[in-house]
């Protein structure tokens, strides 16, 4: 060996041991390439369930540092609302919140969920959804759907929300009254049974809409009337309470499959301090909003609640969606207190 292949096989060898070193004094996350987990939510920054993204990065960075990229996409940045389970399915998104109504179109039974006054209170739902209902209900979703729910956060209580003050007693008074709805059919319907002309129109455009007077009203949470600055265009709050509504924190089971036993525990935990965060926020302020509404010059109306109970069950109990609903799935939910 001549002198200099000599010196040059020792650089080689001096380079080999100095990465070996720097790696071995590495914790052993930074040695393999982080998991990334893509959020993406239409929900805006200053909602609760736009803020709980933040809690699960942190929960998951303190329980599992550096072993996540978690990536969060608010507005709709990413995907456009309703658009994600099937991004999900292309590979192209591994986390989301995603509502009973995206479930319904691939899993109608589930569609049980996106009837009016079914769901009593926060509290209801929780417990439905960790009783056996919802172990059996998600276990179908991660079959038809390829992704699995983590945890279920509280949307909050919708109510009907107009650009002009209107005499709202019974479902027969919002005849011909253009409601914006999200974009399905399943949304649609749960708008035809609150006795409005049903208008589609993703979320991000409904400020807009009510500004301009495409739409003459909309129907969300109270906390979302705030946070999305509703309010702002609107001058009528009719507490309809027609949907206890749930979003569900959910994985692409392409990425969740991949996980070890311990990592799946982590994510689900992080996922649950989230929904828990959003949850307790949402029920707190949901309880003084009224009187915010009423600070900036808004009406806010009790109308006959029977009046529209009994219209909306009727209508979903003669619906195609209840001939799908599992055999005593209407009574289990009734029953669980
Ligand atoms: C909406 O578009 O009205 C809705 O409340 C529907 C929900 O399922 C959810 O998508 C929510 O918007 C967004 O997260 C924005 O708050």
């Amino acid at each position: 060996m001549t002198a200099s292949k000599t010196s040059a096989a020792r650089r080689t060898l001096l380079a080999t041991s100095a990465a070996a070193l720097l790696t071995s004094a590495l914790p052993p996350a930074f040695a393999q390439a982080k998991v990334l987990l893509r959020i993406s939510t239409p929900a805006v920054p200053d909602d609760w369930h736009a803020k709980m993204w933040t809690v699960f990065k942190d929960t998951l960075e303190k329980s599992a540092p550096g072993e996540f990229d978690v990536q969060i996409n608010l507005n709709a940045s990413l995907f456009k609302q309703g658009a994600e389970p099937a991004a999900m399915a292309r590979g192209n998104l591994e986390l989301t919140t995603i509502s009973a109504f995206d479930i319904a179109k691939l899993v109608p039974e589930f569609s049980v969920f996106t009837a009016g006054y079914i769901v009593r209170d926060p509290a209801h739902q929780q417990k439905v959804f960790n009783s056996p209902i919802g172990t059996e209900m998600f276990k179908t979703v991660a079959e038809k759907m390829d992704i699995t729910p983590l945890a279920t956060a509280y949307l909050g209580t919708r109510q009907v929300n107009l650009r002009e003050v209107r005499n709202v007693k019974t479902p027969a008074d919002l005849k011909g009254v253009k409601l914006r709805m999200p974009g399905s059919k399943e949304w649609l319907f749960l708008g035809e049974a609150l006795g409005v002309t049903p208008t589609p129109l993703a979320f991000g455009e409904v400020y807009l809409g009510l500004k301009t007077g495409t739409i003459d009203g909309q129907d969300n949470p109270l906390p979302t009337v705030k946070s999305a600055k509703f309010y702002e265009v609107t001058k009528q709050i009719t507490m309809t309470n027609h949907l206890v509504d749930g979003i569900f924190i959910s994985i692409s089971n392409k990425v969740w499959n991949a996980l070890g036993a311990d990592q799946k525990a982590k994510v689900k935990a992080a996922a649950q301090a989230a929904a828990k965060y959003n949850n307790d926020n949402r029920i707190a302020d949901e309880k003084q909003m009224v009187d915010f509404f009423k600070s900036q010059g808004l009406t806010v109306t009790t109308p006959d609640l029977d009046a529209f109970r009994k219209t909306v069950q009727t209508a979903y109990l003669n619906s195609d969606y209840a001939k799908v609903w599992p055999k005593g799935m209407l009574e289990r939910i009734n029953n669980t207190r």
